[in-house]
C-alpha cells in the first residue's frame, strides 16, 4: 500500500496501541504513531535499563530521547539530548576535573535536575515522568517499564560493565558476551492497565537484546503479551543487514545470531503474530512468513515515521480481521 502525504490516511480510532520502545528507532516510531493516534489511544513503554545516576542526578535516556522526540526537540543528529543545545556547563565541569564522558547540555541537564528532584520530593519515576510530559506539551502517555531501578549490565571480553559505561564510555566496542538483566523487577499499575486494554501490541525497531528485553523482562509484561489475546507485532531494526544507529547489529553477531531480519522474527518466535520488516531484506521464511509485511521501514522524517506508522496500522488491522 502507498500513501501519498495527501491522502487522508485511514487509521483506525479504536484500536488502543501500547509501543514498547527504547533508543532512537523506538522513539521514532512513537513518534509516528502519536501523529496517528489520538493519546488515549497510545501508550508507550519505555525501557529503564540505561538508566544510571550520574553526578548525583537520576539519568532516564530512553525516555528522554522518547520525551525530546515527541516535543520535536530531539537533537536530530546524535538522537539523543535536545536540539539547540549549549555545553558551558559541562566545559566547566571539565575545567574542574568532573567527568566529561557523558555529555549533559546545558537543557539536558535541566531535565535530570528536575526530574532528580521530583524523585527526591517522593514521585515514583512514572509520576515525575508525567510531570515532564505535560510541561513539554506531550498528550501521548509515555510510561517507564517499572519504578524499581533495573539496571541493565553487560558481561563482555572487559568483565560487566554497567550499560553506560559499556554503550558511551567503551563506545560499545568490547564485544558483549551476555546482556544481564536484573530479576525482581515489577511492572507499574499504569503499565499493567495500559497492557490489559491494548489491542495491540508493537514492539518498536529498537534493539531486541538491550531495549526490547529488558521491558519483557519486567514482570508480568512478558506473561501479559504471551497470554492475552492481543495482537503482537514486531518491526525489524535491521535493514539491509545492518543496524541503521547502535549496537543491534554488532551484537547479534557477538551472540552468534546471523544478522538478518529473519534472525530477529526468529529471536521473537513465539511472541509474536506478525512481523515488519524492509523490502531490502531478504525474505522471512520462517512459520510466520504469512504474516509478515514488507516495506519501507526507514523513517528519513517526521512524514515518514508518519507513513511507516499508517502502514504498520492498517497491516494490523488486516491481522485482526483475519
Ligand atoms: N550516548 C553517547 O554515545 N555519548 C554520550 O555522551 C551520550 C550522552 C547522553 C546524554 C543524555 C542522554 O539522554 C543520552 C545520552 N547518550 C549518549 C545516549 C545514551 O547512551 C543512551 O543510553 C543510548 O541512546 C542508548 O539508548
Amino acid at each position: 500500500m502507498h500513501n501519498h502525504a495527501h491522502e487522508p490516511i485511514a487509521v483506525p480510532d479504536n484500536l488502543n496501541v501500547v509501543l514498547l520502545a527504547g533508543g532512537v528507532g523506538g522513539a521514532k516510531m512513537a513518534d509516528g504513531l502519536a501523529q496517528l493516534l489520538a493519546p488515549e489511544r497510545l501508550t508507550v513503554l519505555v525501557n529503564t535499563g540505561d538508566d544510571f545516576r550520574h553526578c548525583g542526578l537520576m539519568v532516564c535516556p530512553d525516555l528522554d530521547t522518547v520525551m525530546y522526540t515527541l516535543a520535536g526537540r530531539a537533537n536530530p543528529e546524535t538522537g539523543w539530548g535536545r536540539t539547540g543545545e549549549s555545553w558551558r556547563t559541562m566545559e566547566e565541569v571539565g575545567r574542574l576535573g568532573g567527568p566529561e564522558w557523558f555529555k549533559l547540555g546545558d537543557l539536558d541537564l535541566a531535565t535530570h535536575l528536575t526530574r532528580t528532584h521530583l524523585l527526591a520530593e517522593g514521585m515514583s519515576l512514572t509520576q515525575a515522568t508525567g510531570q515532564l510530559l505535560e510541561r513539554l506539551g506531550i498528550a501521548a502517555r509515555i510510561l517507564p517499564m517499572s519504578d524499581q531501578p533495573a539496571p541493565t549490565m553487560i558481561r563482555c571480553d572487559e568483565g560487566l560493565l554497567p550499560f553506560q559505561t559499556w554503550f558511551v564510555a567503551r563506545g560499545w566496542q568490547p564485544a558483549v558476551r551476555e546482556i544481564c538483566l536484573p530479576e525482581d523487577v515489577r511492572a507499574s499499575g499504569q503499565v499493567l492497565s495500559a497492557l490489559e486494554g491494548a489491542d495491540l501490541i508493537l514492539i518498536a525497531p529498537s534493539n531486541p537484546f538491550v531495549s526490547i528485553e529488558p521491558i519483557l523482562n519486567v514482570y508480568p509484561v512478558r506473561e501479559m503479551i504471551t497470554d492475552l489475546p492481543k495482537v503482537v507485532v514486531a518491526v525489524s531494526p535491521i535493514v539491509a543487514g545492518q543496524a541503521l544507529k547502535g549496537p543491534a547489529a554488532k551484537m547479534m553477531g557477538e551472540l552468534g545470531m546471523a544478522v538478518s531480519a529473519s534472525a530477529v522474527a526468529g529471536y521473537y518466535g513465539e511472541l509474536i503474530d506478525g512481523f515488519v520488516y524492509d523490502r531490502r531484506d531478504d525474505e522471512v521464511t520462517t512459520l510466520l512468513a504469512p504474516n509478515t509485511f514488507r516495506t519501507d521501514t526507514v523513517m528519513q522524517d517526521r512524514a515518514g515515521r508518519r507513513r511507516l506508522a499508517a502502514e504498520i496500522l492498517a497491516y494490523v488491522v488486516e491481522l485482526i480481521n483475519q
